[in-house]
């Protein structure tokens, strides 16, 4: 059975867009995972960690696979680890950060894996991504769509964590 997920990808060490390409690269040769769609690069200002670290270029991809949720989030791990050779002492400061989003409707609640992924309705370096490429998605939690909840963080009121 293919599920269709969708993965946050950020970067803000090194050579920023060629990590991002290479990373989207890999994930679509992946087997068990095929590409569905990719959004622009956004250069975001860094949220949280220490002052001074540089901005990242954030991007979100669809995929449809054949993985079930914790092969695709090892798969994640791997491409990191591929990509991941500019250490950094700082907090913060990543070459690639792969994280999934959604996965189908699936919630899941492990010390391994939590899908959605907590932070999904807070960040706008994650939302504006994602609703370039998948304004109509629902957010199981909270049932609501990419879109609105991209909308709701400009509210009064709202307080969006980071
Ligand atoms: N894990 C559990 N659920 C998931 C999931 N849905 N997706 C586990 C991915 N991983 C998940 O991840 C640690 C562990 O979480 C994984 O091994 C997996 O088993 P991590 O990415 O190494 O660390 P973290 O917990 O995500 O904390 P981290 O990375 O220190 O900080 P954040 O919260 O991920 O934020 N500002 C801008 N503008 N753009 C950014 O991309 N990113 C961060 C990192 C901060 N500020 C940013 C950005
Ligand atoms: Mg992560």
């Amino acid at each position: 059975v293919a599920t269709i997920a969708y993965i946050a990808l950020g970067s803000n060490l090194g050579d920023r867009k060629a990590i991002l390409d290479g990373a989207i690269a890999a994930l679509r040769e992946s087997p068990g995972v095929a590409g569905l769609a990719v959004s622009s690069l956004h250069e975001t200002d860094p949220v949280g960690g220490p002052a001074g670290q540089g901005r990242y270029l954030n991007a979100a991809a669809a995929v449809e696979t054949t993985l079930d949720p914790l092969q695709l989030l090892t798969l994640l791990h791997s491409i990191e680890a591929r990509f991941g050779r500019v250490r950094s002492a700082r907090w913060g400061e990543r070459t690639l950060d792969l994280d999934l989003l959604l996965f189908g409707d699936q919630i899941i609640a492990t010390p391994e894996l939590s899908v959605p992924h907590p932070s999904l309705t807070a960040r706008r370096f994650v939302l504006e991504p994602l609703c370039e490429i998948a304004p109509n998605a629902v957010d199981p939690r909270t049932e609501r769509k990419i879109a609105d909840l991209l909308a709701s963080l400009d509210l009064p009121g709202s307080q969006p964590d980071r």
